[in-house]
This record gives structure tokens, C-alpha cells and sequence, in this order.
């Protein structure tokens, strides 16, 4: 009984730290304004089982979000309205998808992959911001990682067992 438990704690999440097995984004920084290709990395299931869902959030700001296909995974666009209205090149924009779901697939938790979408960093979000994706991962069996952990005010994304994926608005380069 006492051997169950213990083994089933050492399972729930990764070694802290280890930023490599979360899911993250590759690329940290997006530039004001830019398009900003989001690749998340997926480095491991649920408890050992195979990730079957993965849930993204889009989160306030980042415009026009589009899925990149994906074989043997079949997608869920959900479309919202934003919180606020952004200037996207001339136009008005104030709705776009607020969830993209990939699911139908199995990546096994010994491999490795990477869900991707493309958005545009409105020019209202300012350099030195930091910007957070909240994805949920579920797995077979009903098991599922929360990667929603946005950190309070001094801590950081390390402190926390799930953190949410993040990158950082920076300046366009002349501007
Ligand atoms: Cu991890």
C-alpha cells in the first residue's frame, strides 16, 4: 500500500526544473506587431500515458490565430471575441480564435512532438511584456497535465509543477 503511493507522487509531475520535459514554447521572444509562429514542444504524456488532446488557449492579444494542420490529428477551432478591439493593419479586429484543440492523435509518452500555430502579436502589447498560453494536456485513460500555472507577483514560472508556456513581446527592431 505505502509502495503504491509513493509511487504514484513520483508520477504525478516532472522533476522541477526541468523545463525541456514541459510543454513550452521554442521560440521566447515575439516581436510587437509580427506575425509570431507558436511551436509547442510536447515532451512527454500524462503520467506515462499517451497524450491524446491537447488544448491551447489563445491568449488576449494575439490576433488572427491559425492552426497548423497536423497528420493523424484532426483540429477544433473555436472561434471568440477578444476583449478588446486591436488595429490589425488598418483594420478593427475584435473576434478570432480563442482555442485551437488537436485531437484524435496518440503520441506516446517515449516520443516527442510539436503542435504549432501561427498569430499576429498586436502593437498594443509592448515590449517586455510576457505573455502566457495556458495548454491542457490529456491523456488516455483520463489522465490530463494542466499547464496553466501563471506565476504571482515575485515568482517565477519555475516555482510552479505545471507551468503555463510563455514568450516575451519585444520592440520591432526600428522603430
Ligand atoms: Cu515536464
Amino acid at each position: 500500500m505505502i509502495k503504491h503511493f509513493a509511487l504514484a507522487v513520483a508520477g504525478i509531475f516532472c522533476v522541477a526544473g526541468s523545463a525541456q520535459a514541459h510543454i513550452t514554447l521554442e521560440q521566447t521572444e515575439a516581436v510587437s506587431g509580427k506575425a509570431y509562429k507558436a511551436v509547442l514542444r510536447v515532451g512527454h504524456g500524462c503520467e506515462g500515458k499517451a497524450t491524446i488532446r491537447i488544448r491551447v488557449k489563445i491568449p488576449e492579444g494575439l490576433l488572427s490565430a491559425k492552426p497548423m494542420p497536423k497528420a493523424g490529428w484532426t483540429l477544433q477551432k473555436i472561434l471568440g471575441t477578444y476583449e478588446k478591439s486591436y488595429d490589425l493593419y488598418g483594420k478593427q479586429v475584435k473576434e478570432g480564435l480563442t482555442e485551437i484543440v488537436w485531437q484524435g492523435g496518440s503520441l506516446v509518452d517515449d516520443e516527442y512532438d510539436e503542435f504549432v500555430f501561427r498569430a499576429t502579436v498586436a502593437k498594443e502589447l509592448t515590449a517586455a511584456t510576457r505573455i502566457y498560453v495556458p495548454v491542457v494536456q490529456e491523456c488516455a485513460e483520463g489522465a490530463v497535465e494542466r499547464w496553466i500555472d501563471i506565476p504571482a507577483a515575485g515568482k517565477t514560472s519555475d516555482d510552479y509543477e505545471t507551468p503555463a508556456p510563455f514568450f516575451d513581446v519585444v520592440a520591432p527592431p526600428h522603430s
